[in-house]
């Protein structure tokens, strides 16, 4: 018998779903770092921008692209140059710079910003710069008790914009969406979701008129679900996946796509067992699974194919941890112990101000600090050993 080993650490946690439905939302804003310089530069709204690292060879590596750039085929993964040929047009801003690297102070903030929005309706965690979840059940219930949805009188056009998974729209969208949220014989966990969908656009609203920001949102009975649904239909729209439309949704899903199987545990899967889609995963027992990857695991990936996920919305606005961190490729690598001495203090200088804010805001300070410093040779397309170092410190 085969039995993968596998860094316990990182390993998924399986947990069982409440009886009772949640209602869960996983809220990602669009384009972020471009939006946040839009709203910096009124003059670049509705104008095609890129926001591009410090580095300004080639005109600098694009890490955000607004979907008006997008039209014109610009990618994230372009530098300048090759998105100004795309996109003649295109704006490019840089990200701001101190201590001679990106500082990314104002996106954190923006993010807080909308955080402190969507946190009015529910337990809200914050999963990185620019994606929340939440967990809006209490307030779904409540609406659901004081105004079901086959009472609402008129709909919030934005909740009337919602796609749902597995609804069939060959009329007009809005009618049939609209029905689908009123339908008098809804389930009770689709009339719950449709209450979730209600209160999601009118959060999104919320967002919009006082940050200027939109967002793309999923709304589903659980984290994994809704993740997956706030990237189907994106710039500022939402995705409901109710429970019947589940199985339909994962059977052709790469595994790739599913939270914690972007990395060594999907390769494996795919690699090992010709796994490619969540639909291929079907086809093992929970036994085999757990004969494979271990009791635990094996249990999260029967469940995970199923789209069963367990994982509680933590009530957690702030960061866990800070970290401040370079990479020095090529030429630039770091050669002596005083250049490193010398990068090391400009981290912890950076790191120190975000500390002194942190006690300062928040009331609390860190107590674990851990220094990762690397030096790694790599070949270039060239075929050529280039050098890269990368130092990282990071406090919880
Ligand atoms: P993403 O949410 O991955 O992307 P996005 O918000 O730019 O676009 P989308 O509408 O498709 O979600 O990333 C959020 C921000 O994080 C992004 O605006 C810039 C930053 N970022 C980087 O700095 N480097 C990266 O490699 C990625 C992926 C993102």
């Amino acid at each position: 018998m085969c039995v993968f080993v596998l860094e316990k650490r990182r390993m998924p946690v399986a947990r069982p779903e409440p009886v009772e439905a949640r209602v869960i939302a996983h809220v990602d804003l669009d384009c972020f770092y471009a939006q946040v310089e839009q709203r910096r530069h009124p003059e670049l709204r509705g104008k095609p921008t890129a926001v591009v690292q410090y580095n300004s060879w080639k005109g600098g590596a694009l890490i955000a692209v607004s979907y008006e750039a997008r039209k014109f085929g610009v990618k994230r993964s372009m530098r300048g140059e090759e998105a100004r040929k795309a996109c003649p047009d295109i704006h490019l801003v840089q990200v701001p710079v101190a201590h001679d690297k990106a500082d990314l102070k104002l996106y954190r903030d923006a993010g807080s910003e909308v955080c402190a929005i969507l946190a009015r309706m529910g337990k809200c965690e914050r999963a990185s710069i620019d994606e929340v979840y939440l967990d809006i059940t209490e307030a779904a219930t409540a609406r659901l008790i004081q105004d079901p949805p086959q009472c609402w009188v008129s709909l919030d056009k934005e909740a009337l914009k919602s796609h749902v998974v597995g609804l069939a729209t060959d009329g007009d969208a809005t009618v049939e969406v609209g029905h689908w949220l009123q339908r008098k014989d809804a389930e009770q966990n689709d009339q719950l979701l449709a209450c979730g969908a209600a209160i999601i656009a009118e959060l999104r609203t919320a967002v919009l008129s006082e940050t200027q920001f939109t967002c793309s949102a999923g709304i589903a009975h659980n984290k994994m679900l809704a993740k997956l649904a706030s990237g189907m239909h994106k710039p500022a729209q939402q995705t409901i996946v109710p429970s019947s439309a589940v199985q339909g949704l994962l059977t052709d899903l790469p595994i790739n796509k599913i939270g914690q199987l972007g990395g060594k545990l999907g390769h494996l899967l795919e690699v090992e067992l010709g796994v490619k889609t969540a639909g291929d995963l079907l086809q093992f027992s929970e036994a085999k699974l757990q004969d494979l990857f271990g009791m635990n695991t094996g249990t999260w990936l029967w469940r995970t194919a199923r789209g069963i996920n367990g994982d509680e919305v933590q009530g957690r606005m702030l960061p866990k941890s800070h970290s401040s961190g370079k990479t020095f490729p090529g030429p630039k690598s770091l050669k002596d112990l005083s250049a490193v001495g010398h990068w090391v203090r400009e981290l912890a200088e950076v790191l120190q101000e975000r500390l002194d804010m942190d006690i300062e805001q928040n009331n609390r300070i860190a107590r674990l600090l851990t220094l990762h410093a690397g030096c790694h040779l790599f070949w270039s397309r060239s075929c050529k050993k280039i050098p890269i170092t990368i130092l990282c410190i990071k406090i919880w």
